[in-house]
C-alpha cells in the first residue's frame, strides 16, 4: 500500500504513513534482534501486511510457539486508536525493560499485533472517516467505501458465527455486519491463523471504549465458561478490579456477540482471552480519545500491571497472578 501523508497529530500515527505503526514495528525489530522477531501474519483486503512481533529471549533462534505465550492484539475496530497506542507502548516498555523482565522473556513469548485491521485504521485518518469501525470490504461493489460497506472483524470468526440476529447482523450497513460467511475476511483469517499456529495461553484483545475487562462467554447472557475461576482470579471483581476503575464482567453481560474473537480463541484453542475496553479519555469523548500525550501515557500505565499479570500467568494458568494479591 502507498504511504500516507503524515497525520499531523501529536500522538496518533496511521499504519502506513512514514514513521507510522508499520515503520515503527520494523524499526523496533531491526534494533532488537536478540529479543524481537517481526513477521506478517497475512494480508489485509487492500493487500497490506498485518504485522506481528514476537518478543522473547532468542526470538529469532527458537521456533514460534515454543514457550507459553501471550498475544496483545489491538484495533480490530478502525476508530479505536487508543487500543493501538496502548499496545505499542506496552511493546516499547517490554523492550526498554528487558533486563527487569528477563525471567518473563526467558520463560514466555509476548506477541503483539497492534493493528489487526490496518485498512480500516488508515481509513479513519482520512477526512470525514474518523468514526469508521469495520474493514474496507466493498460489500455493494460500487468501488467506494460508504455506509453499506465493511465487515465487523469482531463478528466474523467461526465460533457461533451467525448464532442469532442480536449478537451480529446480516445487514451490510450495520456496524456489526458479520460478513458473507465464517472467516470470509482476510483480517479474520490472519488472526485465526496466528491463534491456531501458536496456541496462546493468553490474549488481551484491546478495544475501546469502556472502561471494562470482558471475558467469555460473549455469545449468551450469563454463560460462564469452565475457566471462569481463572478469569476472575486474574481480572478481579468490581470491588478490586485488576485495572483501576474498570468493570470486570462476562462479555455477554455488556451485550451478546456471535463470531467474536474472545469466544473463538477460548473455545477453539483454549486461550484465556479478554477484551479490555479502554477508557474514552474524557467524558463524552467516546471513540475519539484526546490527542494528548499525558492522557495516552496515563491510560497505558494504568493498564500495564494487568497486562503483565496476564503474561506471568501464562507460565501456569492454574496459578493465576494478580498484582493486587
Ligand atoms: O462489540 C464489540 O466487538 C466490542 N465492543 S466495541 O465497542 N469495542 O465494539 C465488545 C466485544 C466483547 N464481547 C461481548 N460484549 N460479548
Ligand atoms: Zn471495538
Amino acid at each position: 500500500a502507498k504511504a500516507q501523508a503524515a497525520s499531523g497529530y501529536t500522538v496518533w500515527k496511521s499504519y502506513s504513513e512514514t514513521g507510522g505503526i508499520a515503520d515503527q514495528l520494523k524499526a523496533i525489530a531491526g534494533a532488537n534482534k536478540d529479543i524481537v522477531k517481526l513477521q506478517s501474519i497475512g494480508k489485509s483486503l487492500k493487500g497490506q501486511d498485518i504485522l506481528a512481533v514476537k518478543v522473547t529471549t532468542g526470538a529469532r533462534l527458537l521456533p514460534d510457539g515454543l514457550k507459553p505465550s501471550t498475544l496483545y492484539s489491538a484495533t480490530q475496530h478502525a476508530r479505536e486508536w487508543i487500543a493501538t497506542e496502548v499496545d505499542m507502548r506496552l511493546l516499547k516498555y517490554v523492550i526498554a525493560n528487558k533486563a527487569a523482565l528477563k525471567d518473563l522473556l526467558n520463560k514466555t513469548e509476548l506477541w503483539f499485533v497492534p493493528v489487526a485491521n490496518p485498512d480500516g485504521y488508515d481509513f479513519t485518518f482520512t477526512e470525514g472517516n474518523r468514526l469508521w469501525r469495520k474493514n474496507l470490504r466493498d460489500v455493494d461493489g460500487d468501488g467506494k467505501i460508504t455506509i453499506g460497506d465493511g465487515v465487523d472483524p469482531n463478528r466474523n470468526f467461526p465460533t457461533n458465527f451467525h448464532y442469532d440476529e442480536e449478537g451480529s447482523s446480516s445487514i451490510p450497513s450495520s456496524d456489526t455486519y458479520r460478513g458473507a460467511g465464517p472467516a470470509s475476511e482476510p483480517e479474520t483469517r490472519a488472526m485465526d491463523g496466528l491463534l491456531r499456529r501458536i496456541g496462546f495461553e493468553m490474549q488481551l484483545n484491546y478495544h475501546s471504549y469502556g472502561p471494562l475487562l470482558l471475558y467469555p462467554s460473549g455469545f449468551q447472557i450469563a454463560t460462564e465458561t469452565a475457566d471462569n475461576p481463572i478469569y476472575e482470579a486474574i481480572t478481579g471483581n468490581d470491588a478490586k478490579p485488576a485495572v483501576p476503575g474498570f468493570d470486570p464482567d462476562l462479555g455477554a453481560e455488556l451485550y451478546t456477540t456471535n463470531g467474536d474473537t474472545n469466544d473463538h480463541a477460548h473455545r477453539q484453542y483454549g486461550t484465556l482471552s479478554w477484551t479490555p475496553e479502554l477508557d474514552e479519555g474524557c467524558d463524552g469523548c467516546g471513540f475519539v480519545f484526546p490527542d494528548d500525550e499525558a492522557l495516552v501515557q496515563g491510560e497505558f500505565e494504568k493498564n500495564l500491571p494487568f497486562a503483565l499479570d496476564v503474561a506471568k500467568s501464562a507460565v501456569n494458568p492454574v496459578e493465576p497472578v494478580n498484582h493486587l494479591g
